[in-house]
């Protein structure tokens, strides 16, 4: 992390204006996109942060795309951020976890699609445990004139133009990447601004802990069985036992992988033969972000990040984290592999 005790603050706004002007070309239109989540996410921030006072906890009664009990606080999270988004024209198409289709929005001139998790790791809500937002944003492929189409909402990881997520924890931070390194800023209630805290920030290239709901053990393959009992053996050369860490909230779950190292896994299991989170906008969104922070992610063989999407609300499993963590366990994965 950046000693800035003795810098000048900077804020989100004032960094992204700096970061465009390095680009004479820019049309300011990402930046103002990414202004766009950044008010959304002090709003959120807001209501996350009073939500035990107010009525606003529980569920809604009504259920998402994956038939998960919605809270209410993941429908607030959702009309905020699209209601952000729809004010500058610049984004012509978001989809999100809260939506079973894709929100055409009312900028068929823009020419960003964004993908949003809104609120995701919902279910610790009433428990005060941290939850985050997602986003990942691409620019479109079809011509304005020709409409949006479905290759317009499929594209692989790779092409994502910025990424990032806001998580709601002892403090409030916003962390993206528009492909040039990952900018984590931390936000001041007492003047309502998200000051940089972190402007090139890397994860350790080898960390000691490991993140992954071993409740499913006995249906994950022998593979991560095998990891995981490495993980624990006891070896002081490579510093093991490692410890086990899992909040059951995905963003503060990779927040903590990129801050301290080490890896978090969501495998596929008999309950999610392909794996639980979603590729669109929970695992190409922290996978791009962790790869430019310096980090690896798999879905147990190849990058999250080349694979081709054919659904929106598809899921993958993922290892993501420290390089050397995913490749040690990518060895076990293929050295135990049921070969067919
Ligand atoms: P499990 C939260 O519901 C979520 O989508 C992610 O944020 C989190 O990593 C995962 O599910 C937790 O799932 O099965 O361990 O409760």
């Amino acid at each position: 992390m950046v000693d800035r005790r003795n810098k000048r603050v900077i804020t989100l706004e004032e960094y992204i204006i700096q970061a465009q002007n390095k680009f004479p070309g820019a049309t300011g239109e990402l930046s103002q996109l990414l202004r766009d989540i950044g008010l959304a996410a002090k709003i959120i921030s807001r209501e996350v942060n009073k939500a035990g006072i107010t009525n606003i906890l529980g569920e809604d009664g009504s259920t998402n795309v994956h038939g998960e009990t919605v809270k209410k606080l993941d429908l607030f999270a959702d009309k905020q951020l699209i209601s952000s988004l729809n004010r500058s024209n610049i984004t012509c198409m978001v989809i999100s976890e809260e939506n079973d289709g894709i929100v055409e929005l009312d900028n068929e001139g823009g020419k960003y699609i964004v993908y949003l998790d809104p609120l995701d790791g919902s279910s610790n809500i009433d428990v005060n445990v941290s939850i985050g937002s997602i986003f990942s944003i691409y620019m479109r492929q079809s011509d304005i004139d020709e409409g949006l189409s479905k290759a317009d909402a499929l594209q692989p990881g790779l092409k994502q133009v910025a990424a990032g997520y806001v998580l709601y924890g002892s403090s409030t931070l916003m962390a993206y990447t528009t492909g040039l390194g990952v900018s984590v800023f931390t936000l001041d209630p007492s003047i309502g601004e998200f000051i940089l805290s972190d402007d090139d920030i890397k994860i350790p290239e080898t960390g000691t802990i490991y993140s992954v709901n071993e409740g499913s053990y006995n249906s994950w393959d022998l593979g991560l069985k095998k990891y995981i009992k490495y993980c624990q053996v006891e070896d002081p050369q490579t510093n093991r036992p490692y410890k086990a860490r899992y909040i059951g909230s995905m963003v503060a779950d990779v927040h903590r992988t990129l801050i301290t190292g080490g890896i978090f896994i969501y495998p596929h299991s008999s309950q999610y033969p392909s794996g639980k989170l979603r590729l669109m906008y929970e695992c190409n969104p922290l996978s791009f972000l962790i790869e430019q922070a310096g980090g690896m992610a798999i879905d147990g063989e190849g990058r999250i990040l080349e694979i081709k999407p054919n659904a929106i609300h598809q899921r993958t499993p993922i290892y993501i984290g420290s390089r050397q963590n995913v490749l040690k366990v990518r060895e076990f994965i293929r050295e135990y592999s049921e070969k067919p």
